[in-house]
């Protein structure tokens, strides 16, 4: 299949006209000039979403209120989104996550990273160990996103304290019984989907269980640390070290690593993290949403670090709203713009190109990036939406990411296949329908 286009962000920057062939298995094999009839538009890569608890886009909306007496945290936040987490059925599951991987596709994001603890019903195992991850991968199969499987190692309730009654659909109490669902998991595999582990924090899983799903599994090591300060203040009493300096010291943490938020650094745990490889996965609307903090992301790319982003709770799922609060927070608290563009060029664009990198490789996806080898998820903007008409390519991602919310974009491929035509998803209106019938049912 040859695909051609008249701008496109390829590895060496942006080409003008060219042709991308695109073979079977959804591979570019060649980017070459062309004479022939091009669409118009800016072609970029495809940005993956590297942290996503697929259910909680239900409850979007549902959390911004107050009542009297009680005073707003992370912590409050969480017990009210353990009450969805235990009405959600595996096919409320599916039909939530068909729900987000459309939104996401027709956001321009082509790979998501589903870090997944919904494992049992309210009262046991299911009878397939994998049901609720069997309806994830379902959901992406049928949306066409690009799926990096994350089943989450859930043990503890926090440092030394059991696991609550409000967790037990996420709990193992072994740490062979997880594996085993690792493994089970693993005959849903497609050709774009992927399969990695996720021990959900250290607050959740004792050291020693840790090392051995590290040792015992493959793919890509997902972890949320230090988004909290309660949550360090309590690692520092239990295992005497702030949760990524007790990480870096204990685990081999490397490019296999994604340390999912890292909110709350020192600047020696942010060198020794740039150093490590480890792709910083940050969530900028939902560590906002959540009063979280902000991560030092401008020293740690000094540092020669690698980041990706994830919509996470998907209090919102918009590329632009990610990448430009992702800025917006450094701009604030330097008091200085433009921090995350390196040393010359357009922030907007070094953000798309970052992410879009960091993203693939912490999702072990071969993509990232429009080149020859990698995988054609491409994403085609609108050149004339109202907040692109009159940019050439230098500035069409700053024109997107600082000047609009709604994505101006047109068509979406992964491995090739157009999913998003028209800036629209050709299940969509199926999709919606389903999942409006199941959030007014759990929230009746
Ligand atoms: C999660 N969310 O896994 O969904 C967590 C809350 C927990 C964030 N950390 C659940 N943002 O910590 O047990
Ligand atoms: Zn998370």
């Amino acid at each position: 299949m040859r695909l051609c286009f008249e701008h496109v962000l390829t590895d060496a920057g942006w080409r003008e006209r060219v042709a991308i062939d695109v073979d079977e298995a959804g591979f570019v094999t060649a980017i070459a000039p062309t004479e022939g009839a091009c669409a118009p538009g800016f072609v970029v890569p495809g940005l993956p979403n590297l942290h996503s608890h697929a259910f909680q886009r239900a409850l979007a909306g549902r959390t911004e209120h107050v009542a009297p007496g009680r005073e707003d945290s992370f912590w409050t936040w969480r017990t009210q989104m353990y009450a969805l987490a235990l009405a959600c059925t595996p096919d409320d599951l599916e039909a939530i996550a068909a729900q987000l991987y459309v939104e996401m596709l027709e956001a321009g994001m082509t790979a998501v990273g589903e870090f997944h603890y919904l494992h049992h019903a309210p009262d046991g195992p299911y009878d397939a160990r994998d049901e609720m991850s069997a309806r994830i991968f379902a959901a992406a199969e049928a949306t066409g996103i690009a799926l990096t499987h994350l089943p989450v190692l859930y043990m503890t309730g926090g440092f030394d304290a059991p696991a609550e009654a409000h967790q037990r659909r996420f709990v193992h109490a072994d740490v062979d019984a997880f594996l085993a669902l690792v493994d089970d998991s693993k005959r849903h595999l497609t050709p774009t989907s992927r399969i990695g582990v996720a021990p959900h924090s250290l607050r959740a899983v004792p050291g020693d269980a840790l090392a051995r799903v590290i040792a015992d599994s493959e793919g890509p090591v997902h972890i949320h640390i230090a988004e909290q300060t309660k949550e360090v203040d309590d690692c520092i009493e239990h295992l005497g070290h702030r949760p990524v300096e007790w990480l870096l010291a204990n685990a081999e943490v490397s490019s296999r690593f994604c340390l999912v938020h890292a909110t709350h650094v020192t600047d020696g745990e942010v060198k020794q993290m740039a150093e490590s490889g480890a792709i910083a996965g940050l969530c900028p609307t939902t560590e906002a949403n959540l009063g979280d903090g902000l991560f030092p992301a401008a020293r740690f790319l000094g540092d020669g670090g690698a980041f990706g982003v994830g919509s996470d709770s998907h209090v919102t799922v918009s590329a632009s709203e990610e990448l430009r609060l992702l800025e917006y927070g450094q701009r604030l608290i330097t008091q200085h713009r433009n921090r995350l563009a390196g040393a010359s060029g357009h922030v907007g664009e070094a953000l798309w190109t970052r992410a879009a990198a960091g993203g693939a490789k912490a999702l072990a996806q071969p993509a990232g990036a429009i080149a020859v080898g990698r995988r054609a998820d491409l994403v085609r903007l609108d050149a004339n939406h109202p907040r692109l008409v009159g940019h050439g390519p230098e500035t069409a991602l700053d024109a997107w990411i600082f000047g609009s919310t709604d994505a101006p974009v047109q068509d979406v491929w992964v491995a090739g296949r157009r999913r998003v035509e028209g800036g629209r998803h050709a299940q969509r209106d199926v999709i919606a329908a389903r999942f409006g019938d199941v959030v007014r049912r759990l929230f009746a």
